[in-house]
């Protein structure tokens, strides 16, 4: 560990004032990079990568380099501001940080009497990652007494699944796949969505290993690979079981980890020998052959590294998809001992004092919980009704499914709707009260990451532009003003942060929090280099788990809820997943495409039959929605399959965008979200 504040500062001129000062990206990557900002005369004029981060390595993607134009951008919110005639359309009249807060006061008060304080919602996800602006808003609303956001959107059915057959082992270190003779993508886009793994895609493939990806349509990793299995979005439980099937049948599974390091392997195989091919390679669109190959050829790479995507997760077999995929590997012995073999889906490099930051300890009592997935619903027919939306750290508007149901319920006059935001986002422009939030280089935080094992705390880079308050500064006043005199809301950053890193499970025992707040990157204790990832825990994988009414014990088949609905599929032929795109992190960056609403992949025989031609404009629809994108007609996609990119903004007023057309459904564990699997029509526009 080293300092890690200000690395460098230098004159040129006799007059301008360079500086190089250190941070960590806040978005939702598995990355988390270290970055190192230059600063010119306090104005930030370019973000790089941190060479002495270990896996940052010295590059960060083309998002983050552009950020500056985002910090300084026209889109950015930088003063309190009412909203100025109708609902949606964006005008505002400024006010001061006082007239916001009296408001705010007021309006909380006025809601609380009238129907409760249950009536308010806040709504936040994972727009800054630092876990002190994170969780800011969570005392403050257990204080107040609210109804509650069950966080589910992003990988809520995962790590359901994860936890099911894993319990709480860690991942594996990403740096492991360098010595891999196999690295297997499945369900996750890593030349897009966690960059830095490729360069230990690269170290493998130099020294002879290969790169696999599974994923229904070619996307940018597929397209690096050397070998694309394309199969049906949904069908991965009946591809991992197919290979599980296959590896028993030739004898090839892993005895020793399974007889040593697992339980209930027996039901599975029992199971698995009852059912018929037929049902795998239907349901994963994949022929036996091709899943007794992928068998062998697992088999015979025991320094295999899988690298599990949450893309695989997104569908209402969801859950069961890690279940099917863990258990893969299970029978593989991937979770064991040895060079270059090993399973990441999430790191769980740190697991902090969560408590201290969001406070459950300060309500009252439990109240109502609010699936973030079903925020349409929740604002068009809950009962009894939310009179006020807290909105921070996203951007329902457009990340939410069903978006025409949010629209609708933002658009309710009776709602009161305050959202703290960076830029003029399509759910800012629907604010009754929209309020200036800082940027991560005007934050100080602590960032620990998903897809590796280092953590740090860091200082601003630069004061707050504008009136940008950042939401601990933010939710610490408006306690403070709402007369809430408890110890937690007079604490400072560092205090907070400090009670945070307090006993947090994988920091060194050598290293104190006031070391870690100093700065410098920290390397988490749950790393397992060489050992089996089940070292240090008493447990072992579960295959079969107890009985439960509510998911089966082993992992099995099951019909997918939209992609498998006869009705449905007469009237919208089609299934659209919904992938990330590289220019956007979720909605994040939109301002910058204002005019662009993304493309549609569309398989060229499916185009023919539709009589669209490469760069047309088309609608995709289904009865929940409509929006329009340009076709890109490509083989890299399914027949069957449309494939749309990122989500860019919605237009103006009430033009849909990619959520219009993905369901309020909820996936089979965890509560997630069905962003991959929606059935539409396509039409030439
Ligand atoms: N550039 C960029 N980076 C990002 C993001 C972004 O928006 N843009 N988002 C960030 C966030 S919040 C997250 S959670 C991660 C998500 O990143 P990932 O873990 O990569 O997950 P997804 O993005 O949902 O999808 C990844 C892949 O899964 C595939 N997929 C869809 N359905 C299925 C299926 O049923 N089976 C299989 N095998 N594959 C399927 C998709 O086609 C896609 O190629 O990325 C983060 N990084
Ligand atoms: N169709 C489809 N929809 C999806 C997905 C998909 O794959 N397909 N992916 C889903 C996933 S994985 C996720 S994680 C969600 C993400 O959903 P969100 O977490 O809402 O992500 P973003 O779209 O990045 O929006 C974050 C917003 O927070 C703001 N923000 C950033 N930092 C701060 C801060 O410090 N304070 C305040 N007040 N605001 C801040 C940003 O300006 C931005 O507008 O989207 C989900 N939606
Ligand atoms: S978005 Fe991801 S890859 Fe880009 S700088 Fe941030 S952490 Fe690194
Ligand atoms: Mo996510």
């Amino acid at each position: 560990m080293r300092n890690a504040g200000e690395i460098k500062s230098f004159k040129i001129s006799g007059m301008e004032i360079i500086k190089k000062r250190k941070t960590i990206c806040p978005l939702d990557c598995p990355d988390s990079c270290g970055i190192v900002a230059t600063v010119e005369n306090g104005r930030v004029t370019g973000l790089a990568g941190d060479r002495e981060h270990p896996v940052t390595n010295g590059f960060i993607c083309r998002k983050m380099r552009k950020y500056p134009e985002r910090l300084y951008g026209d889109s950015r919110v930088l003063f309190p501001q009412v909203r100025e005639g109708e609902k949606g359309k964006g005008r505002f009249c400024r006010i001061s940080w006082d007239e916001a807060f009296d408001l705010l006061v007021e309006k909380l008060d006025e809601i609380k009497r009238k129907s409760g304080a249950e009536a308010i919602l806040p709504y936040s996800y994972a727009g800054n990652m630092g876990a002190v602006n994170r969780f800011a808003g969570y005392p403050f609303f257990h204080k107040l007494g609210t109804s509650r956001l069950d966080q589910t959107i992003c990988s809520a059915a995962a790590g359901a699944g994860w936890k099911k057959q894993c319990g709480n082992m860690p991942g594996s270190p990403l740096e492991k796949a360098m010595d891999a003779d196999l690295i297997v993508c499945w369900g996750i886009n890593c030349r897009v969505t966690n960059i830095h793994f490729w360069q230990y895609v690269v170290e493998a493939r130099k020294k002879g290993g290969m790169l696999l990806v599974i994923d229904p349509y070619r996307n940018s990793t597929g397209k690096s690979a050397d070998i694309h299995v394309s199969l049906e979005p949904g069908g991965d439980v009946a591809l991992s079981l197919g290979i599980i099937k296959a590896l028993l049948e030739v004898n090839r599974q892993d005895s020793s980890f399974i007889e040593n390091s697992t339980t209930g392997f027996e039901h599975l195989a029992i199971y698995l020998r009852e059912t018929d091919w037929r049902e795998f390679t239907d349901q994963s669109g994949v022929t036996r052959e091709k899943i007794t190959d992928l068998a062998l050829l697992f088999a015979d790479h025991p320094k295999m590294f899988l690298r599990i995507g949450i893309g695989l997760s997104r569908n209402s077999r969801g859950g069961m998809a890690l279940r099917a995929i863990t258990s893969l590997a299970a029978v593989l012995g991937l979770f064991g001992e040895g060079t270059g073999r090993g399973v990441l889906y999430s790191s769980g490099a740190f697991n902090g004092r969560k408590a201290e930051l969001t406070r459950p300890d300060l309500a009252e009592k439990i109240t109502r919980k609010i699936n973030m997935i079903q925020l349409g619903r929740a604002l068009t027919t809950l009962d009894p009704p939310i009179r006020g939306l807290f909105v921070y750290n996203s951007n329902p508007l457009s990340v939410a499914p069903d978006s025409a149901m949010v629209r609708k319920g933002l658009l309710r006059n009776d709602l009161f709707t305050v959202v703290h935001e960076q830029v003029m986002t399509p759910t800012a422009r629907y604010a009754d009260l929209l309020l200036p939030a800082t940027t991560f280089l005007e934050n100080r935080d602590v960032y620990t990451a998903y897809g590796h094992f280092y953590m740090g705390v860091v200082e601003p880079v630069i004061p707050p532009l504008g009136e940008a308050m950042s939401n601990f500064d933010f939710f610490q006043i408006l306690a403070r003003k709402m007369g809430y005199d408890d110890p937690v809301f007079s604490q400072s950053c560092d205090e907070r942060i400090r009670s945070f890193l307090t006993g947090m499970s994988g920091l060194p025992e050598e290293v104190t929090p006031d070391q870690v707040m100093a700065g410098g990157y920290v390397h988490s204790t749950w790393s397992r280099k060489e050992e089996s990832l089940l070292t240090g825990l008493d447990l072992k994988f579960q295959f079969s788990s107890p009985f439960s009414p509510l998911e089966p014990e082993i992992p099995c088949l099951q019909p997918g809820k939209e992609f498998d609905d006869v009705d449905l599929q007469g009237r919208f032929p089609f299934k659209l997943i919904t992938p990330p795109h590289a220019d956007l992190l979720n909605s994040t960056f939109g301002e910058s495409f204002q005019d662009c609403s993304g493309e549609v992949l569309i398989h060229p025989e499916d185009a023919e039959e539709a009589n669209i031609a490469h760069g047309d404009l088309v609608t995709l629809e289904n009865f929940r929605g409509r929006t329009r994108r340009v076709a890109h007609l490509t083989g890299d996609t399914r027949r069957g399959l449309l494939v749309a990119e990122g989500i860019f903004w919605q237009g103006r007023e009430d033009e849909g965008g990619i959520n219009d057309l993905t369901s309020q459904n909820l996936t089979d564990m965890g509560g997630g979200a069905l962003f991959h699997e929606s059935r539409v029509r396509l039409l030439k526009s």
